[in-house]
């Protein structure tokens, strides 16, 4: 039976122009900074993004993790997020192996941080404190319903990061959906944005592999502590091959998935049992919640669903998410609709 996976953007197969790519790519040794095909999608990512340099590195995880390490020394503290994927989905290691500190403030709605609670939580110098250092955003937000963090709001938290000598990090492992749906270019996402991470394996369709961008010297102590994780790649322009391909050919086909979420988010919205508002999808995340009493659990739900060949996962006790990517055409959308209606009907 086909299945219909909208799990996550991260289950895309590379295109067969990546594979081709990645067959011929001229390869060195990375780690001695030899390899060519690293080298132009490291200088690709770092003009995309508007910063001096970029650093390759194996997962969005790993980006995140480098560049809070990067910026914080062990004690320091990050003001995040309560729904940020580094709090919630990477393990606690900002403090598990970067030894530093989270101060998390709620996550509003639409994947911002009140600006007015960020500037409270900022510690003074008092020796009971530990050092504010970093902020966090998150753009697209992944459970604020995949938000795109808008350039003025990213400008007014970058400015508040500098009047309070913090560094600002972005994770946007979906920023190109961002700017995509903002009809913006990514550079003005990032005002005064000390790094940014973003990944080239999901809706951009690269097999593996994000970026860290930033300035020459943030690199050049990224590159160091990518290292120490043991990160440091070899070959790596088999990878980064790919990585050059999903920069410059899957970018703007992010449209189709975004159109394909609100379709997916419109026909659900007319099933009883399903709490959704459509308008709170603007890139390609779905989250809905689920009555249990007029249709089922939600773990009954995802289990009825794949048994007819649509893939979901669910991410709280009545919360589910759908995420629409390269491989969901208009038809998979339609089909996946009639599932979710012969679950809820049985
Ligand atoms: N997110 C994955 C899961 O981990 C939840 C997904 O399916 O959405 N930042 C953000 C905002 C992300 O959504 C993810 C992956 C990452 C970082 C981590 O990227 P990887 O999986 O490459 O380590």
């Amino acid at each position: 039976m086909k299945k219909i996976d909208l799990r996550s953007d991260t289950v895309t197969l590379p295109t067969r122009a990546m594979r081709e790519a990645m067959a011929n790519a001229e390869v060195g040794d990375d780690v001695f900074g030899e390899d060519p095909t690293v080298n132009r999608l490291e200088t690709l990512a770092a003009e995309m993004t508007g910063k001096e340099k970029a650093l390759f590195v194996a997962s969005g995880t790993m980006a995140n993790l480098i560049s809070q390490m990067s910026h914080c020394t062990r004690g320091d503290e990050m003001i995040l997020g309560d729904q940020s994927h580094i709090h919630i989905y990477e393990q606690g290691g900002s403090a598990a192996i970067g030894g530093i500190h989270s101060r998390t403030l709620a996550n509003q709605k639409n994947g911002t941080l009140d600006l007015n609670e960020v500037e409270s939580a900022i510690r003074g110098d008092n020796i009971h404190f530990p050092r504010s250092r970093l902020l966090v955003l998150e753009n697209t937000h992944n459970r604020c319903n995949g938000s795109p963090l808008d350039p003025d709001y990213m400008a007014a938290a970058s400015r508040l990061a500098k009047n309070h000598g913090l560094l600002l990090h972005v994770d946007g492992a979906r920023i190109f959906n961002a700017a995509i749906c903002l009809k913006t270019g990514v550079k003005d996402l990032l005002p005064g944005v000390d790094s940014i991470s973003f990944c080239l394996s999901k809706g951009l369709s690269a097999p593996v592999g994000s970026m860290v961008c930033g300035s020459s010297d943030f690199i050049q102590r990224a590159r160091r502590v990518r290292k120490v994780l043991g990160g440091g790649m070899r070959q790596a322009g088999v990878l980064a091959a790919a990585g050059i391909l999903a920069l410059t050919q899957m970018v703007d086909r992010l449209e189709e998935d975004h159109e394909h979420a609100r379709i997916f988010a419109e026909g659900i919205a007319e099933f009883n049992g399903i709490i959704i508002n459509p308008d709170d999808v603007r890139t390609n995340i779905v989250f809905f919640d689920i009555d249990p009493i007029k249709i089922l659990s939600a773990e009954a739900f995802v289990r009825q669903l794949e048994e007819k060949g649509v893939r979901i996962i669910q991410s709280g006790l009545c919360r589910l998410r759908a995420v629409t990517h390269r491989m969901i055409d208009r038809s998979d959308i339609d089909e996946a609709l009639t599932a979710i209606k012969k679950v809820i009907e049985s």
